[in-house]
C-alpha cells in the first residue's frame, strides 16, 4: 500500500497559517494532521474546532483529525468535514467508542481509533468493523517534541499482525510521535502506512519542507 504523509499542523507557524498550508501543498503532503485537545484527556490545549473549520476553507488537502479529548462524541457536529477526512478518537477517552465510531461514519467521514503506548493491541478486537484506520501512538499524547517509546516497533508489528489475522488487511496503521526519518523507516518496515510528521522531520527551522518531505519519502 502507498505510504502517506500527514503533517502535524500544531507544529507549523501558527501566526502564518496560510503560508504554512501553501508550503504543505507544495510539498505534496497527503493529510493535515490536526490535534485537538481538551486539557483533560491530555494536559494541553492547542487547536480548536473553529480552527478546523477555518483551515478547511483554505485547502483541499484532506484532514486527519486526532481528538485527544474525553467523550469525543459531544464535539463531532462542531466540525464541517467531508468523505476524505479522517476523524480519530481515543479508545481511552470514550467508554462508548463503538457508538462514536459509527457516528463518525454516519457523519460521512472516515473513522480512526487511537491507542496510547500502554494500551494493549487487542483493545481493537470488537471495534474493527467500525474502523477505517488504526492510530498507534508512538509517544504519550499531548505534546510535540517527545521521544518515541521503547516498545513502538513491537507495537506496530503486533498491530499489523492483529489486523491481518482478523481479516482487516485494508485498515492502515498511522504512527504519531517522534517520527523522524530514521524512526519512520523502521516503523514502515513494521507495517506503518501513514506517518505524522512534526518537529522530528518536517517542521525544522531553516529547512525547506518540500526537501524534508521528499527525503522522508525516499527513506521509507
Ligand atoms: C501530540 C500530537 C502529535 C504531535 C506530533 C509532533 O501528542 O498528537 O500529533 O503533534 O507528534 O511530532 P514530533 O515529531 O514533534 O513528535
Ligand atoms: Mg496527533
Amino acid at each position: 500500500m502507498k505510504k502517506l504523509l500527514s503533517a502535524s499542523v500544531m507544529c507549523a507557524d501558527l501566526m502564518n497559517m496560510k503560508k504554512s498550508i501553501q508550503d504543505l501543498e507544495k510539498a505534496d503532503i497527503d493529510y493535515l494532521h490536526i490535534d485537538l485537545m481538551d486539557g483533560s484527556f491530555v494536559p494541553n490545549i492547542t487547536l480548536g474546532f473553529d480552527f478546523v473549520n477555518a483551515v478547511k476553507k483554505l485547502t483541499d488537502i484532506p484532514f486527519d483529525i486526532h481528538m485527544m479529548v474525553n467523550d469525543p462524541a459531544r464535539f463531532l457536529d462542531l466540525m464541517n468535514l467531508g468523505k476524505d477526512d479522517y476523524l480519530c478518537i481515543h479508545y481511552e477517552g470514550d467508554i462508548h467508542a463503538q457508538r462514536t465510531l459509527a457516528k463518525i461514519r454516519e457523519k460521512g467521514c472516515k473513522s480512526g481509533l487511537a491507542l496510547n503506548p500502554q494500551t494493549p493491541v487487542n483493545c481493537y478486537e470488537h471495534l474493527l468493523d467500525y474502523m477505517d484506520m488504526a492510530l498507534v501512538m508512538t509517544v504519550s499524547p499531548g505534546f510535540a517534541g517527545q521521544k518515541i517509546f521503547a516498545g513502538a516497533e513491537d507495537k506496530v508489528r503486533k498491530t499489523r499482525k492483529f489486523l491481518d489475522d482478523a481479516g482487516f488487511k485494508s485498515i492502515p496503521i498511522e504512527v504519531d510521535g517522534n517520527i523522524s526519518p530514521e524512526n519512520g523507516a523502521k516503523l514502515s518496515r513494521c507495517g506503518a502506512e501513514i506517518f505524522v510528521l512534526g518537529t522530528s522531520s518536517l517542521f525544522i527551522k531553516g529547512k525547506d519542507m518540500t526537501e524534508s518531505a521528499n527525503a522522508f519519502r525516499a527513506g521509507l
